[in-house]
């Protein structure tokens, strides 16, 4: 079985690239490498980040990898937080922080459609490639839930009734925008 590096810290993001790819692929950790770098993401889109987390393992550890970068778009917001998801309340990755930002930013706000969006980027043999997995959805106005993780528990999919984290991770790594990109990269790997 191939074997690839997932180039992210979040435990949260492994575990689901697994469940999604466990069957053809084993799926490494930045631990297994030996690597514990807090891997700086500073460009200003999803694609940039993606791709510099990738170039910075490749770089560092010299193994081919990949890498994911995901942001929250809300339509009433502009597309925020987008690819500053992560530290849309501030440094440190809080989540709970973040949805209670995400809620009063959108108050009174009739317009509640969202978009999680994905962008994985892979460095293999001297070349690099991305792939793309949106899902649309709606922003509640409490959180539901206690699956998943990050903004999960105000985010509901669209043509569903209930948040990503009350649906569990089988039902999420179904349709989610991360499934989505991940199945086009196992696609263009089984391709080659
Ligand atoms: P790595 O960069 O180490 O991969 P990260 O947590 O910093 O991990 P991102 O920058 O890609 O990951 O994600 C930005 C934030 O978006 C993340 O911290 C979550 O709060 C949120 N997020 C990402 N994927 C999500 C998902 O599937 N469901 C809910 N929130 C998500």
């Amino acid at each position: 079985m191939k074997t690839l590096v997932f180039a992210t810290n979040n435990l949260h993001k492994l575990e689901e690239v697994r469940d999604i790819l466990g069957g053809s692929f084993r799926i490494a950790s930045l631990k297994e490498i030996g690597c514990i770098d807090d891997i700086p993401e500073t460009a200003d889109t999803l694609e940039g980040n993606a791709l510099q987390k990738a170039r910075y393992v490749k770089d560092k550890f010299g193994y081919d990898c990949f890498a994911d970068d995901t942001g929250l778009e809300v339509e009433a917001l502009g597309g925020a937080p987008g690819v500053f998801s992560a530290r849309y309340a501030g440094l440190g990755h809080d989540s709970e922080a973040n949805m209670r930002k995400l809620l009063k930013e959108l108050e009174g706000k009739t317009n509640r459609q969202a978009q999680f969006r994905t962008v994985v980027a892979l460095l293999l043999e001297g070349r690099e490639y991305t792939f793309e997995g949106i899902v649309c959805g709606t922003i509640l106005t409490e959180r539901r839930g206690t699956a998943g993780f990050g903004y999960d528990p105000v985010f509901v999919p669209e043509g569903y009734a209930e948040t990503f984290a009350e649906m569990g991770s089988e039902e999420k790594n179904r349709i989610s925008h991360r499934a989505r990109a991940v199945q086009k990269l196992a696609d263009f790997l089984h391709k080659r």
